[in-house]
């Protein structure tokens, strides 16, 4: 089934210079980048973004690292897309992603893990919209 999800590139990804070689993973995976900008998030947005995580330990720390920087944001399509975006990125913890995913591959800690990808078809519908006129 043809899905649409949403897919940004943290602001430690593209500072390191990650961006070309993780649009080119996505290709490689067979979905297609719809649309793709480079922003700023403000704290604003952030914080809606990671919405479900307000009040844990680790909230503050995520804003600050997604606001301090630019980050690039896309719509991603294609069959499978939001199971294969998770694919592509690989663990939340860096350390037990596998070799070979974005995070496995490239993440510093929990936190400058490189990438985001939605983890439902409800989550990459919410969050499109916080960036996206769709
Ligand atoms: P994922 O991005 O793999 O879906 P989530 O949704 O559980 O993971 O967490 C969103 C983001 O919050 C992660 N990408 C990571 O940057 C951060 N995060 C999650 N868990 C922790 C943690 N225990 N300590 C620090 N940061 C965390």
């Amino acid at each position: 089934m043809k899905e649409r999800t949403f897919v940004m590139i943290k602001p430690d990804g593209v500072k390191r210079g990650l961006v070309d070689e993780i649009v080119s993973r996505i290709h490689g995976a067979g979905l297609k980048v719809v649309s793709k900008k480079v922003l700023m998030l403000n704290r604003r947005t952030a914080e809606k973004l990671y919405e479900v995580h307000r009040g844990k330990e680790f909230f503050e720390r995520l804003i600050v690292h997604v606001i301090w920087g630019e980050s690039v944001v896309m719509l991603v399509e294609g069959e499978r897309a939001i199971t294969k975006m998770r694919e592509l990125a690989g663990a939340t913890d860096w350390r037990k992603a596998a070799e070979g995913t974005i995070r496995g591959d490239f993440g510093t800690s929990i936190t400058e893990n490189v990438i985001h990808a939605s983890d439902s078809a409800k989550s990459a519908k919410r969050e499109l919209s916080l960036f996206f006129q769709i």
